[in-house]
């Protein structure tokens, strides 16, 4: 159906709340079910471009929604072409400020064009980036929340278990003592073969991460120490950055690749995992990813593993995709894991494919 005059018709916008297999307790919040929009991108000649955005809790699920059918109006009956879609929403939102639910929704609709454009050229994703399906490197970042020792002990063995060499830790709890507890418990547990990351989601004072990253260098055995204070503090994770030896890795929150670039000019970290659907769905991705060339720094992606896989097959610094499950309740065709690898599908496209059911069923 290799149709190069393809032309968006129109938007279709599904709020649906998902459980959680394994629910988790960040240092800022629970998360036990994920309110994900599901975005149909339809186009003149049927084919349908497909993503999700996840709205971090239910009652953001609405706001987004509009804003997602807002922008399907203003693209309606424009061609499919993932650059120009990009171009024209950005300048239509400049007044109102390209960030947070309004970028999200830019993303979501250039995730969902870009998965049309793929399929209408008959090629994965990657393929039509310039790359190739092949495995990518992958940690198991499901549950490990700020919990109990010993269903903490047993929920590391088990995701270690479902075929992963990596998992990550949440930190953060109130008492230092008791996140070391926590740490000495999960590496006994996995064992010294198996890499470990851990996530502060911005708990600490610049001053206290400081001290607390020094325990955790004493401690030793952590690939990164995510996101120890403010996100949006580049001053501050610089200086973090600058006086610890792990790593650290921050990214999730940046606000499309110029947020990221202001970033990586403040010297704010050593490494950098975007969010897909923060960064500006597959188009900021790729400019995301020339800044981390640019800059020498590896670059891991956040949640959204089933288009993240793509994207860091063609990342030059390609780090860790992070796995979770989170979107597999409505999918179709869960995304496949061998020996800690994402496996890329070689269908067309993204490889997202509803699983209407399911759909109706966690419809909200
Ligand atoms: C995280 C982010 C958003 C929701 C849950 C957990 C966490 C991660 O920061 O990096 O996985
Ligand atoms: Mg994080």
């Amino acid at each position: 159906m290799k149709d190069s005059n393809l032309k968006i018709r129109k938007l279709r916008v599904r709020p649906v709340v998902v459980p959680m297999r394994l629910p988790l307790q960040t240092s800022t919040g629970a998360v036990s079910m994920a309110p994900l929009v599901l975005i149909d991108l339809e186009t003149t000649a049927g084919v349908s471009g497909r993503s999700y955005l996840f709205a971090i809790a239910r009652p953001h699920l609405r706001p987004i929604v509009a804003l997602v059918e807002a922008m399907g109006e203003m693209i309606a009956g424009d061609a499919l072409v993932p650059f120009e879609i990009e171009r024209k929403l950005r300048q239509k939102h400049a007044l109102l400020g390209v960030h947070n639910i309004v970028l999200f929704a830019l993303a979501g609709i250039d995730m969902a064009a870009w998965d049309a454009y793929a399929q209408s050229l008959g090629q994965p994703l990657c393929r039509v980036l310039g790359g190739a399906p092949r495995p990518v490197r992958a940690y198991n970042s499901k549950g490990l929340g700020i919990m109990p020792l010993k269903p903490l002990a047993r929920e590391a063995e088990q995701l270690v278990k479902e075929g992963f060499s990596a998992v990550k830790l949440r930190l953060g709890r109130p008492d230092p003592q008791d996140d070391l507890a926590a740490l000495r418990t999960v590496k006994k547990a996995i064992g010294p073969a198996v890499t470990l990351m851990c996530d502060f989601n911005q708990a600490l004072s610049v001053n206290d991460a400081i001290a607390r990253g020094r325990m955790l260098d004493d401690e030793g055995g952590l690939l990164w120490i995510e996101e120890p204070t403010r996100a949006d503090d580049f001053e501050g994770n610089g200086r973090i950055a600058d006086a610890l030896d792990t790593p650290v890795q921050i990214g999730e929150n940046f606000m499309g690749p110029e947020q990221m670039a202001q970033a990586l000019a403040a010297g704010a970290c050593d490494y950098v995992m975007p969010d897909a659907q923060r960064i500006g769905g597959v188009t900021g991705w790729m400019r995301a990813a020339a800044l981390a060339q640019a800059a020498g720094l590896e670059m891991s992606s956040h949640l959204f593993p089933e288009i993240s896989c793509h994207l860091l097959a063609v990342t030059p610094t390609c780090h860790w995709l992070e796995y979770v499950d989170w979107a597999e309740p409505v999918l179709a065709e869960p995304l496949m894991v061998k020996d800690s690898h994402v496996l890329i599908p070689s269908t067309p496209g993204a490889g997202i494919v509803w699983d209407e059911s399911a759909v109706k069923k966690y419809a909200a």
